[in-house]
């Protein structure tokens, strides 16, 4: 199935040490690594196996070649600080192909390449693109190992800090490798930083601190399983379990088996009485995963315990209620802004085995950045190496600075994150950035009412105009970046998957922390007072027939009295600023809703537009 690499009809070609290994069950998988390793020539393969021992053994060489930088062990113990190069920060949505025979596969949203030609030219970037360098085999699981909703991947990587960070961030080793057995579909990725350690004629060329290459390729090939990242070493670009294989091609494997992969976190709520609830919540890059998902709540006697801050597989069970797992095992957690005010939870997760990436470096060797205390030490050294002082006038640490830590290390994990064949959800949140129009939460009235809210999730790049829609960063179900076909037949795909659910489909609601009033400050005071919103939700999912909801145009927000605020010191004009739902203003932004349907083509389901449709006939009642 997975397209091999050519190998060059050269006699002298050998099989680098270290590629065949006994054992292995897969002969796809056996093959693929020795053929990769014939493509890429580096000196050795490795196989990893996820262990202390080989954590400790990579750790210590990129320390001595300088690759990572050993923070100081009684303040931060087995951590490290990594600093890319200034061109390889994020992820690069401009250099993300998705390559299928028909471009309508692909859909509007994705970068499209024929498959065979991109094959070519990945070969020709490929080829010896690891000379002088190790080649890590790594096996892993995306979710508990043999669970019903688990998947298999195997990621070759020239990268060291790929490899230490997989094996945080997945469940790598040698019990993922034994469950790929010879028939057993699993998803191949092949990475490399595309800088090798030695020239064609065979001398040497000296390694850097974060090797990368100016050209860049995140290729998919959802036909053959198969990812192939060139040039880049940073987060969603490198670590291709996450981004590329969970949710990229892990979204089309979901659209062929009847379930969905998704931009979600997963948490556990438990309500004074005991009683517990499963949330997951979509929310675009950046806009709060990670922090609710480790909620400290505010209300006495509720309790918010963490399953996954990043991606959520959900999947119909023999119930016929919907499972979810978080198939990672790790966070790759914003920095800057993080701090024991905001997410003390995340602030202890980091506070040992962390490698953190393009932060400050302290004097005492440990790691700063903005928002982590109020007022900034007086030196550091800055992402980029250079000193830094309060006055040098640029950001300390990059804004998209990450943290990696395993998640076993995050004191609030639920039980649950265990469990073989996941949770049953109880709720779906869909979320974004917005100043204005979105109210704090809303209650859809059906699966189809859900799926609209999930296909308008945006963000407003600057605060608009009260009574007037600012411009809009279109961003349907946070997965803008992360569909690995077309939009609007993902949003089918939701349909069908509900239709399949039926009475027993979640109930979905719309959230929104980031209102803001005509100050300009945000409405509701955001991250531990979320769990007000939670106790909300969680109330109508458990007594729906209850009169705490009042009917907008929109869809139902809570009563008056029905959502928790007291103690908040909230006005009762910013009460109901949260909630007001504009009839002109959101007649407008369904205008911008048509516009941007239109733009996605054909595929946009019937059912999306008749949403739409109902949504104007109620804001023309109103
Ligand atoms: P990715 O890892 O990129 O997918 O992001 P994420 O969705 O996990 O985002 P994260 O939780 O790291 O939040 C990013 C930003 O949102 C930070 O600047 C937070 O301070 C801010 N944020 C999170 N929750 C709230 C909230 O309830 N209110 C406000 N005002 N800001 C919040
Ligand atoms: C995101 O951008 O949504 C992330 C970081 O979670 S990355 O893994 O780089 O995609
Ligand atoms: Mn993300």
């Amino acid at each position: 199935r997975h397209a091999h690499p050519p190998v060059a009809a050269c006699s002298s070609v050998e099989v680098p040490d270290g590629a065949h290994r006994h054992g292995v069950a897969n002969r796809e998988l056996a093959d693929w690594v020795v053929r990769t390793a014939l493509l890429t020539r580096p000196d050795e393969v490795v196989w990893c196996d996820g262990s202390d021992a080989e954590w400790t053994r990579l750790t210590d060489r990129m320390v001595e070649e300088g690759s990572l930088i050993r923070l100081d062990p009684g303040l931060r113990p087995d951590s490290f600080l990594a600093r890319s190069t200034p061109d390889d920060v994020a992820r690069m949505e401009d250099r993300t192909f998705i390559c299928t025979s028909d471009p309508a596969d692909a859909g509007p949203t994705n970068n499209w390449r024929e498959p065979r030609s991109m094959h070519a030219e990945l070969s020709g970037l490929f080829a010896e693109s690891m000379r002088g360098r190790t080649m890590y085999v790594v096996p892993y699981s995306m979710g508990p190992v043999g669970g019903a909703i688990s998947q298999l991947g195997v990621q070759v990587t020239d990268s060291a800090y790929a490899a230490v960070s997989l094996a945080l961030m997945a469940r790598v080793g040698d019990d993922a490798l034994e469950h790929i057995g010879p028939d057993t579909a699993w998803v191949a990725g092949v990475h490399s930083v595309g800088y090798p350690l030695r020239n064609p004629d065979g001398t040497r060329r000296p390694d850097v601190a974060w090797p990368s290459n100016p050209t860049k390729y995140i290729s998919h090939f959802p036909k053959e399983r198969a990812i192939w990242s060139f040039g880049s070493g940073y987060g969603g670009n490198a670590l291709l379990s996450k981004k590329c294989f969970a949710l990229r091609i892990g979204s089309t494997i979901a659209r062929d088996e009847g379930w969905l992969a998704e931009h979600m976190l997963l948490l556990k709520l438990t309500d004074p009485d005991g009683r517990a609830l499963h949330v997951a919540a979509a929310f675009p890059s950046a806009c709060g995963k990670t922090n609710l998902a480790m909620l400290q709540p505010t209300l006495p006697g509720w309790r918010v315990e963490t399953i996954g801050d990043d991606i959520a597989w959900l999947r119909p069970g023999a119930d016929g209620r919907l499972y979810a797992i978080n198939p990672e095992a790790g966070i790759f957690g914003v920095a800057p802004g993080t701090s024991v005010a905001t997410n003390p939870v995340a602030m202890d997760t980091m506070r040992k085995r962390t490698i953190f990436t393009n932060v400050a470096l302290t004097e005492d060797g440990d790691v700063w950045w903005e928002g982590l205390t109020d007022e900034p030490p007086a030196h550091l050294i800055d992402w980029r190496g250079e000193h830094w002082t309060p006055a040098s006038g640029t950001s300390a640490a990059h804004p998209n600075a990450r943290f990696t830590s395993p998640i076993e290390q995050c004191r609030t994990l639920a039980d649950d994150w265990y469990e073989q064949d996941g949770v049953p959800v109880d709720a779906i949140l869909f979320g974004g950035r917005r100043a204005t129009n979105v109210p704090l939460v809303v209650e859809t009235d059906s699966w189809a009412h859900g799926v609209f809210a999930g296909a308008t999730v945006s963000s407003e790049r600057t605060a608009a105009q009260e009574g007037t829609v600012g411009e809009l960063r279109r961003d349907p179900f946070g997965m803008l970046p992360f569909v690995g076909y077309d939009m609007g037949s993902h949003w089918q795909h939701w349909l069908d998957v509900g239709e399949a659910l039926g009475a027993a489909a979640p109930k979905v609601f719309q959230v929104n922390w980031f209102r803001k009033g005509e100050d300009g400050t945000f409405l509701w005071p955001g991250f531990g007072e979320n769990a007000r919103v939670l106790a909300w939700i969680a109330d109508r999912v458990t007594r729906p027939g209850a009169a705490t909801t009042r009917g907008t145009p929109l869809g139902a927000v809570p009563a008056e009295g029905a959502l928790d605020v007291s103690g908040l010191g909230l006005s009762g004009t910013s009460l109901q600023a949260l909630h007001d739902v504009d009839p002109a203003s959101w007649l407008d932004e369904a205008d911008r809703t048509e516009e941007f349907f239109t733009s996605l083509g054909a595929t946009v389901p019937a059912a999306v537009w008749a949403q739409l449709e109902a949504l104007r006939a109620r804001l023309e009642a109103a």
